[in-house]
């Protein structure tokens, strides 16, 4: 009898720290729980890469951590995220900054024609921004990563060759990339990008002007039979937690978040460079899309109807007390 409850105690007290090896701490496990709200529908890419961080944070705090994320704006909207999350609706959201242009004057800098090539750059140079002018608009929020899409092109229900094509157009965009299509002439239509299905299907808008894995995603290839080719202009993007509740966290968990921030950025930025050239290949060979590029006679008159907007904004910026001169510089050097 001794010798058995021996043999099971020690038996108990083996598996108990097998356990503990490969779950790490299973008192707490799942103890913290935390909501992620995203405002566009799951396949696309600012959801994408919420489950990739829920998957990762998940499985670095060894399960101590549950996030439990809502993606089409379920828990919160496009416009009501970032004030939703600092009164503690959600503890994480993920904000389009240029749907709200006036409130990040800084990180709506990359949104400037600055040539930004790729979402992978354009999401590094984003966050070395950040960091280096930590805007008082996030001081309510920890950020914990950044990201943009990539360069944007006109996807329209009617082919677009010339600036003549643009005149009084009306194509769906939002903050910087609307001073960019009233520059080309064309009719901007703001609004958050999820609204657009049923703008393009009742015709509101006859196309948009965004990056082209939304052709794909929120299959935009079915009503957008053209593609016109101008790689410009970036949508920043953040993802924020709400400040008490980050502060409330074991500092174990603080490190695991801060040490994904730069890391998300970049798988984020790889992610949406791949899913572009997916985007292409599946409007051409699946839905027909023609793909139009300007010629050079064509795209330097597009470039040249750019010029002011820079000027303008750090005129704009320098008189609200921003080193408007300075941002511009880092950003071109940060995308280098
Ligand atoms: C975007 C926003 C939500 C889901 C997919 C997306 N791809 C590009 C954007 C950027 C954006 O918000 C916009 O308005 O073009």
């Amino acid at each position: 009898m001794v010798k058995r409850s021996i043999f099971s105690t020690t038996l108990f007290l083996f598996v108990l720290a097998a356990c503990l090896a490969v779950f790490g701490t299973p008192v707490t496990a799942g103890t913290i729980k935390l909501n992620y709200a995203n405002f566009p529908p799951a396949p696309t890419f600012p959801c994408v890469q919420m489950e990739r961080w829920k998957v990762e944070v998940e499985k670095r705090t060894n399960g101590q951590v549950a996030v439990n994320t809502f993606p089409g704006g379920t828990l919160l909207g496009a416009k009501g995220m970032l004030d939703g999350v600092i009164a503690g609706q959600a503890d994480i959201g993920n904000i389009c900054m240029a749907y709200q242009p006036g409130r990040f004057i800084v990180t709506n800098a990359t949104s400037l024609p600055l040539g930004i090539p790729d979402a992978k750059k354009g999401s590094m140079a984003l966050l070395k921004l950040y960091e280096k002018y930590q805007p008082k608009e996030f001081e309510d929020v920890v950020v914990l990563t950044m990201f943009t899409n990539a360069p944007g092109n006109v996807m329209t229900k009617v082919p677009v060759k010339t600036l003549a094509d643009m005149k009084g157009l009306d194509l769906r965009a939002s903050g910087g990339a609307n001073q960019i299509l009233t520059a080309w002439g064309a009719n901007p239509v703001g609004m958050p990008m999820p609204q657009t299905v049923e703008a393009l299907q009742k015709g509101t808008v006859k196309g948009l002007f965004s990056s082209l894995e939304v052709m794909k995603d929120f299959k935009f290839a079915e009503n957008c039979k053209y593609v016109t080719m101008t790689e410009t202009v970036i949508y920043p993007f953040a993802v924020i937690m709400n400040k008490q509740k980050y502060n409330s966290l074991p500092d174990d968990v603080k490190k695991v978040f801060m040490d994904l921030k730069e890391e998300q950025a970049l798988w984020t930025g790889t992610y949406m460079d791949d899913q572009i050239q997916k985007a292409i290949a599946w409007s051409k060979d699946s839905n027909n899309v023609e793909f139009i590029s300007l010629s050079p006679d064509e795209k330097a008159k597009w470039d040249s109807k750019l010029e002011f907007i820079t000027e303008k904004w750090i005129t704009d910026a320098k008189a609200k007390g921003f080193p408007a001169e300075e941002i511009v510089k880092d950003i071109k050097a940060f995308i280098q």
